[in-house]
């Protein structure tokens, strides 16, 4: 890539001088990240909800009550920041485990 050719050449840094070791900066990019969103309905459990929230979400009881009750007040909340692949992967655990358990809960992703 162009941006690897890009020299740090400082002021003392000679051009063309092979005696001259001159770094560089390797142009390094974090994976974006996804924010894994619950959104709230009139239908699906309270409790249903706090299970989903321990079960793939790794939260405790009390963690997950807090973070239910915040999605049924506000209407969302983010339970989980990650990768494109792993956000996938909850989303469609959720989806899966709700839609078997004939609850209308929908969980979605967006980038951060
Ligand atoms: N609003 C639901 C109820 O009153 C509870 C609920 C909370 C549903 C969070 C979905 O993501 C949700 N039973």
């Amino acid at each position: 890539m162009i941006e690897n050719l890009i020299k740090m050449a400082g002021p003392n840094e000679e051009d063309g001088d092979p005696s001259v070791v001159v770094e560089t900066r390797p142009k390094t990019k974090r994976p974006p990240l996804y924010k894994v969103m619950l959104l709230n309905d009139d239908y699906t459990p309270m409790e249903f909800v706090v299970a989903v929230l321990e079960r793939f979400f790794g939260m405790t009881h009390a963690e997950a009550f807090e973070i239910m009750l915040t999605v049924h007040k506000k209407g969302l909340a983010v339970v989980g920041v990650f990768s494109h692949e792993i956000a996938e992967t909850k989303v469609a655990q959720v989806m899966d485990f709700a839609r078997r358990h004939q609850h209308p809960l929908q969980c979605t992703m967006e980038k951060e």
